[in-house]
C-alpha cells in the first residue's frame, strides 16, 4: 500500500517524507515504520531476537500549483496520484520569510481547498468520461446500470465540491467504482505544518478543521521544524522536550498511525522467541487471506487460527497463562481479523 504526499510546493512534503522514513535520503520514495506500542509489550513477554514493525510506502508527488497546470501536466500528475492508495495532504501553516510561499500570503484553508478542488475536478472529469462511455454502450448489463446510477450520484456530489468519500456510499457502491481510480473516494489525511509558536500555544484552525471534517478528512497538526529537532535529540531527552509543547509523543508517530488508518490498514501481530511482528492487512480481511501475508504455504494449508486479543495477553502475562484461562480462541478461515489480534496459524504443508 502506497501513501501519496500531495500539497503546494514548499509546504513541507519532502521534509515530512524524510521524518516519517527516519532518513535523509532525499528521494521521492521511502518506507515508513508504523509505531506500535503493543510491540514493546510483546517484547517484554517473549524476549524475541527481533522486533519488526509494520511499514508502508510513501511517494512524494510533484508540488501542485492549483489552476496553473497545462493539460498534459495535469494528466501526468493525476496518473501519478492514481497509483497511490491514499493521500497525505500537507498544508503549510508556518510563516518563514526565508521560504517563499508560492501564493505569497499564508492561508492554509485557501491552499487546502485549492488542492482539493483540483482533485474534485479530476474526479468530475473522470466520472463524466466513464459515464458517457457506459451510457453509449449497447451491451449494458445490470452491473453497468448500477455503475451508472452511482456515477450519477458522484457527479452530483462532486459538482457541489463534495469528495466521493463523504457521500455516504455503501461498501458495495464504492466497490462498483473500484476500477475508475477516483481520487476523492480514497482515504485522505491532512497534515497541517504549523509554526513552532502555534504548536506551543495549541492554536486552533477552526475554519480548516470544519472544512476537513465536512470532507471526511482527518486533520493532524505537527511542526516539521520541531519534529526535526526531536529526531535529533538523544532518546532520554525527548520526553522533556515534547512536554514543552504539551505533547506525549512525536507528531510523526501520530501522523504515521493516522496515515496507516487512511490507507484502510490494520495490524495483526505474531509473537514468539524468534520474532515479534506487526503485519499490515486491509480492515475486513479473513483469517486465511491474512495468513498469506506471512507465507502462501500457510494460506494454502490453512487449518485454523489461534487468536488472542492483545489486551488479554497483556493481562495474562504469558501465552501459557492465556491458554490456561481459556482466552485463546480457535477461529476458522472466514474469521475477520481485528486490529491487535495475536495469531498463531495452524497449517499443514
Ligand atoms: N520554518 C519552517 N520551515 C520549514 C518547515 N517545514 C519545511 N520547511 C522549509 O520549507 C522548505 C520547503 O520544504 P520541503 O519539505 O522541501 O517542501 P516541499 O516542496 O513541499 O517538498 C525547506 O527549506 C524546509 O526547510 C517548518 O515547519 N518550518
Ligand atoms: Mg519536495
Amino acid at each position: 500500500m502506497d501513501l501519496g504526499l500531495v500539497g503546494l510546493p514548499q509546504s513541507g512534503k519532502s521534509t515530512l517524507l524524510s521524518l516519517l522514513a527516519g532518513t535523509n535520503a532525499g528521494g521521492r520514495l521511502a518506507v515508513a515504520r508504523v509505531p506500535d506500542p503493543r510491540l514493546a509489550v510483546l517484547s517484554d513477554i517473549f524476549h524475541p531476537r527481533r522486533v519488526t514493525p509494520a511499514t508502508m510506502r510513501l511517494t512524494e508527488l510533484p508540488g501542485l500549483l492549483p489552476g496553473r497546470l497545462e493539460k498534459g501536466e495535469r494528466n501526468a500528475f493525476f496518473e501519478a496520484v492514481r497509483k497511490t492508495d491514499a493521500l497525505l495532504h500537507v498544508v503549510r501553516a508556518f510563516d518563514d520569510p526565508g521560504t517563499p510561499h508560492p501564493e505569497v500570503t499564508l492561508d492554509p484553508l485557501r491552499d487546502a481547498r485549492n488542492i482539493e478542488e483540483e482533485l474534485l475536478l479530476a474526479d468530475l472529469e473522470r466520472v463524466e468520461t466513464v459515464a458517457a462511455r457506459l451510457a453509449k454502450s449497447h451491451g449494458r448489463g445490470r452491473e453497468e446500470e448500477l455503475q451508472l446510477a452511482v456515477l450519477g450520484r458522484c457527479a452530483e456530489g462532486l459538482g457541489e465540491a463534495r469528495p466521493v468519500r463523504s457521500l455516504g456510499l455503501t461498501a458495495e457502491e464504492l466497490g462498483l467504482l473500484g476500477g475508475f481510480g477516483l481520487l476523492t473516494a480514497r482515504g485522505e489525511l491532512l497534515a497541517l505544518n504549523v509554526g513552532e509558536d502555534d504548536l506551543r500555544s495549541g492554536r486552533r484552525f477552526e475554519g480548516l478543521e470544519a472544512w476537513a471534517a465536512a470532507g471526511d478528512i482527518p486533520l493532524v497538526t505537527f511542526s516539521a521544524r520541531v519534529e526535526a529537532e526531536i529526531a535529533g535529540l538523544p532518546a532520554e531527552e525527548r520526553g522533556e522536550f515534547l512536554q514543552e509543547f504539551g505533547l506525549t509523543e512525536p507528531g510523526t508517530d501520530r501522523l504515521a498511525r493516522a496515515a496507516y488508518a487512511a490507507l484502510g490498514l490494520i495490524s495483526f501481530l505474531t509473537a514468539g522467541e524468534d520474532e515479534v511482528r506487526a503485519w499490515p492487512i486491509p480492515a475486513g480481511t479473513p483469517a486465511r487471506r491474512a495468513a498469506a501475508k506471512i507465507h502462501s504455504d500457510i494460506e494454502r494449508g490453512f487449518i485454523r487460527a489461534e487468536v488472542a486479543a492483545f489486551a488479554d495477553l497483556q493481562a495474562a502475562g504469558s501465552w501459557k497463562a492465556l491458554r490456561d484461562k481459556g482466552l485463546l480462541r480457535l477461529e476458522g478461515r472466514d474469521y475477520l481479523v481485528r486490529d491487535g489480534d495475536i495469531i498463531e496459524f495452524r497449517f499443514h504443508v
